[in-house]
């Protein structure tokens, strides 16, 4: 099976651009562009376009995924999409170029025709022979969460925390399902691009809380694709018709370069090129370069061989003293706060006896140290889990499988003899 890494040998070193064209009539985000690309001649040229702005690849589409778009029968989406194809392909492009469907059929006459990548926008879902199509076809796939259902009306209120945090204990329950569905079809791993699917059975409310975790919904160790350009979470907000929602599109691929996404697929290329090599830049010098994402496009979190074994580090008692507290005599003068962090590791990591291969305990017990010298909360509960937030953040290419954060507080205003209070946070929940 050809794996991603073969085709686009920059995965996992930088943020790669996947442009988007849509040979398509009806589709939400071209604007007054809509329905230009069907044209083969024209389609190549603005192919082209984007591969001299830079675009990594290009993911051709030929039925709109909008809510509520009309499904195109097989026959009229290869009518327009095979055309457009080998214009692309005679093109002589320089990238791979993915086909954008739900349909087993579709998928199959466009690898025939040469394209290099399946994007399964119905995340195997849609069709029931899409995952033994794609094993057979052994070419690397994009697997989208949503299966292609449409998103959510808007107005959607605001998610409560608990309603959040569910959703995302949904999310990451789901797209572990959907990585297995795959694994057991016989997709290889190194072939394998998760998404989460942004708008994709999804109001604007749940995007938000998607990609504001994305790390804690994407499984580790699986490289994943963020496609929001132009759509509702990235100018509703703002009031702003698609084809005019440059700005917010930039926000949403700088903050998934951020989170980890190996691929970021978009309509403005050359913009989000520019704003995603900086989010890479800022990235890199926080200690998250090219070596931690290695890790997750290699697929570490991958079955590993059971002799492996698991390790968790652990630093108990680490004694910083803050602020922190609710009561205003509290944050008059510093009081003593005593950590516990158990941090588990992937099985097999580290793979090597070199610190670079595994966590740096020092540079942990200095994030919290930060973390506890710094602004002051009300309650220990807030302290642990921005330490254990703070530690995922920074950590975020590592495989880290598990955290626990105990923040005990011996100098606790209690009027009775106590012998412990502390708060625990942990991840998963
Ligand atoms: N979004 C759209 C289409 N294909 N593929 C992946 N992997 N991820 C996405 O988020 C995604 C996708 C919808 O955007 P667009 O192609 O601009 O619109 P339309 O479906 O109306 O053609």
């Amino acid at each position: 099976m050809t794996t991603l890494r073969e085709i686009l040998p920059g995965l996992g070193e930088r943020t790669l651009v996947m442009g988007v064209l849509n040979a398509t009539p009806d589709s939400f985000a071209d604007g007054p562009e809509r329905g230009r690309w069907l044209d083969p001649g024209r389609a190549a040229e603005r192919a082209r376009a984007m591969v001299a702005e830079g675009a990594d690849l290009i993911d051709l589409g030929a039925e709109s995924t909008r809510p509520g778009a009309t499904p195109v029968p097989e026959e009229e989406e290869l009518g327009r999409l095979l055309p457009v194809l080998r214009a692309l392909l005679d093109a002589r492009l320089g990238v791979p170029v993915s086909v954008d469907t739900y349909k087993a059929r579709v998928a199959e006459a466009a690898v025939a025709a040469g394209a290099a990548l399946v994007n399964d926008v119905g995340g195997l879902s849609r069709d029931p022979a899409m995952a033994a199509t794609l094993a057979r076809l052994r070419v690397p796939v994009v697997l989208v969460h949503g299966g292609g259902r449409g998103g959510r009306p808007p107005g959607v209120p605001p998610l409560s925390a608990a309603e959040a945090d569910g959703y995302v204990r949904r999310l990451r329950r789901e797209l572990g399902e959907l990585l297995e569905r795959a694994l057991a079809a016989g997709i290889e791993r190194g072939a394998i691009l998760l998404d989460p699917g942004v708008g994709f059975g999804k109001g604007v409310e749940e995007d938000l809380v998607l990609l504001a975790r994305l790390q804690e919904v994407m499984p580790p160790g699986v490289p994943f694709l963020v496609g929001a350009s132009r759509k509702g979470v990235a100018g509703r907000l703002l009031g702003q018709p698609p084809e005019e929602r440059l700005e917010g599109s930039l926000a949403l691929a700088v903050l998934a370069a951020r989170a980890g996404a190996a691929v970021v697929r978009v309509h403005d290329v050359a913009a989000t090129l520019k704003a995603v090599r900086v989010a890479d830049a800022v990235r890199a010098a926080a200690g998250r370069g090219a070596e931690g994402r290695e890790s997750g496009v290699e697929g570490a979190g991958a079955a590993a061989p059971r002799a492996a074994g698991a390790v968790a580090l652990e630093l108990r008692g680490l004694l910083f003293y803050g602020r922190h507290g609710a009561r205003a005599y509290e944050r008059e003068g510093l009081h003593p706060f005593r950590v516990d962090v158990l941090l588990e590791l992937e099985p097999g990591r580290p793979a090597d006896d070199r610190l670079a291969d595994s966590l740096d305990y020092g540079a942990v017990a200095r994030l919290v140290r930060s973390v506890v010298e710094g602004e002051p909360v009300n309650l220990i509960e807030s302290l642990a889990a921005r330490i254990g937030r703070t530690i995922l953040e920074r950590f975020s290419a590592f495989p880290v499988r598990g955290l626990e954060v105990r923040v005990h507080k011996p100098e606790a205003p209690l009027h009775h003899p106590f012998e412990d209070v502390a708060a625990r946070w942990r991840w998963p929940v």
